[in-house]
């Protein structure tokens, strides 16, 4: 297990009783990619994970979205329970005057699934058991009216994907095979958009 799990690029692993997966693909042609994720402990028994979107494409917008994530770890090293509508809230703050990004962020564990964000940053979850929430309208470092963060259950087996807006809304999560970093290599490659940084992080809580 790394306390580094997430990147710029492609990386998996496992953190307590979670499953992780996930690939940021740069727009084709350009070098860094704008989007970025993260997964990292939470306490004892729970997963964090991250997808940060930045505004436009390039070096500007990975800058944003790799120093947004850079202080989520931070902050939940530091109180793994922290609110997540305060993690979006610093997140914020210290965005300010950066191209500004997207951003998610769930904290998953034994007693279920909680999520706050703002921009296009989707969640879908398998199976699908009810609303999993909602990115609120705006972007970090620049404006948005205001965050709640959501809760919901969270079964053995219960699969989440977090895509960034450069995946297609075609992309419909169903169960993965075994292989959690192919069924993300499969899923970008079907559903991730031409002309756009895309990112998607895979997480499955364990059967057993
Ligand atoms: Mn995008």
């Amino acid at each position: 297990m790394s306390e580094r799990l997430g990147s710029d690029a492609r990386a998996s692993g496992s953190i307590a009783r979670f499953e992780i997966a996930g690939q940021a693909r740069a727009l084709r042609g350009v070098e860094r990619c704008g989007d970025a994720w993260a997964a990292m402990p939470a306490g004892e028994a729970g997963v964090v994970l991250a997808v940060a979107d930045g505004v436009g494409h390039g070096d500007a917008a990975h800058a944003a979205s790799t120093r947004a994530l850079a202080l989520v770890r931070t902050l939940i090293a530091e109180d793994a329970a922290r609110a997540l509508t305060d993690v979006i809230a610093r997140c914020h703050r210290d965005a300010l005057g950066s191209v500004g990004l997207a951003l998610l962020v769930l904290r998953a564990g034994p007693s279920g699934v909680e999520l706050c964000g703002v921009g296009n940053v989707e969640v879908r979850s398998w199976p699908a058991r009810e609303s999993r929430g909602v990115s609120y309208a705006g972007t970090v470092g620049y404006r948005y009216r205001t965050t709640r963060a959501f809760t919901s259950t969270l079964e053995r087996g219960d699969v989440l994907a977090l895509t960034t807006d450069g995946v297609r809304s075609t992309f419909a999560l169903s169960r993965p095979g075994a292989s959690l970093p192919a069924y993300v290599e499969s899923a970008l490659d079907a559903h991730a958009r031409e002309h756009d940084d895309a990112t998607m992080v895979v997480v499955r809580h364990a059967e057993d």
